[in-house]
């Protein structure tokens, strides 16, 4: 099916059919000057996931990059990260997919609490991933680029493998109308960046992570402990039994109780 053009979206949409990533020409688009736009693409060839991992698009995904100019301090940017995985969890939910998220940007369906034999690394199935950039001075950025990849209208067989992902198609037996789902998108990061304090309040009600015992994979070390909370912007609170440690960054895997 057709996917975005003419969306009665609050962001203009710049579409394509194929596109090396979307998040590559948003940052084109923020640095040529323009704010308000949604870059949307049937298919990547060359997308990203965090520390430059890969990122399988194919066609059917839902692949989109905001482009925002708050006027917010940099630390603030992983506010937008989680605002825009309670954004795509809502969207998911509305299309009947019991969607929640692993800290901090991980979109997950299911779990594998009946498997006895491993622990919950992935903590359920992936549909969705969030990798958000940045240029700016140290008081204000000058644009962020938030960019989800929702594994939409993708059947099974085209995703990876070994990485424990799903897809809308694959959990709802039929595809979804991805028009509806961008669009959804769109509103609910609009409507949750216009009160960040409150997007990060809306993050924990969803939060899969929260209360669980945690191992997270921080550039300062391994940090295991139950996870309490989150804090504005965006810090995982993990209690080691010894302290609270904020984790600012990271890898989470979920535990065992
Ligand atoms: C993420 O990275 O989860 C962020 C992914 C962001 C992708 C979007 S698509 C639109 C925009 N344009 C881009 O170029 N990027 C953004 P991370 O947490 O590092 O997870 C990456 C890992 O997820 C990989 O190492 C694989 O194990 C797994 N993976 C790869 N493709 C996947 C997929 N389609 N669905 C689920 N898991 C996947």
């Amino acid at each position: 099916e057709a996917i975005a053009y003419d969306l009665d979206a609050p962001f203009n949409i710049d579409y394509h059919d194929s596109v090396g990533s979307t998040n590559d020409r948003a940052r084109e688009l923020a640095g040529a000057g323009h704010a308000g736009v949604a870059v949307v693409a049937d298919e990547q060839t060359a997308s990203r996931g965090r520390l430059d991992r890969e990122w399988v698009s194919p066609p059917g995904g839902v692949w989109l990059s905001v482009v925002v100019r708050p006027e917010a301090p940099p630390a603030h940017a992983p506010a937008y990260t989680l605002a825009m995985a309670v954004a795509v969890t809502r969207a998911c939910r509305e299309a009947g997919v019991d969607a929640r998220i692993k800290w901090p940007n991980d979109v997950l369906v299911g779990d594998d609490e009946g498997d006895e034999a491993e622990p919950t690394e992935r903590g359920g199935r992936k549909l969705c991933g969030v990798l958000t950039e940045m240029e700016g001075e140290a008081e204000r950025v000058s644009w962020l680029v938030v960019g989800p990849g929702l594994n939409a209208n993708i059947a099974p067989e085209d995703l990876p493998a070994d990485a424990g992902a799903t897809s809308l198609l694959a959990e709802r037996g039929e595809p979804v109308d991805r028009r509806v789902i961008v669009q959804r998108i769109l509103e609910e990061f609009d409507a949750l960046t216009a009160d960040l304090r409150g997007a990060v309040d809306a993050w924990e009600e969803y939060a899969d992570t929260v209360g669980r015992r945690v191992r997270v994979d921080t550039p300062g070390g391994i940090v295991e402990g139950e996870a309490v909370g989150i804090e504005f912007p965006g810090a995982l609170v993990v209690d080691t039994g010894e302290e609270m440690v904020r984790v600012t960054a990271g890898d989470c895997e979920h535990l065992r109780p």
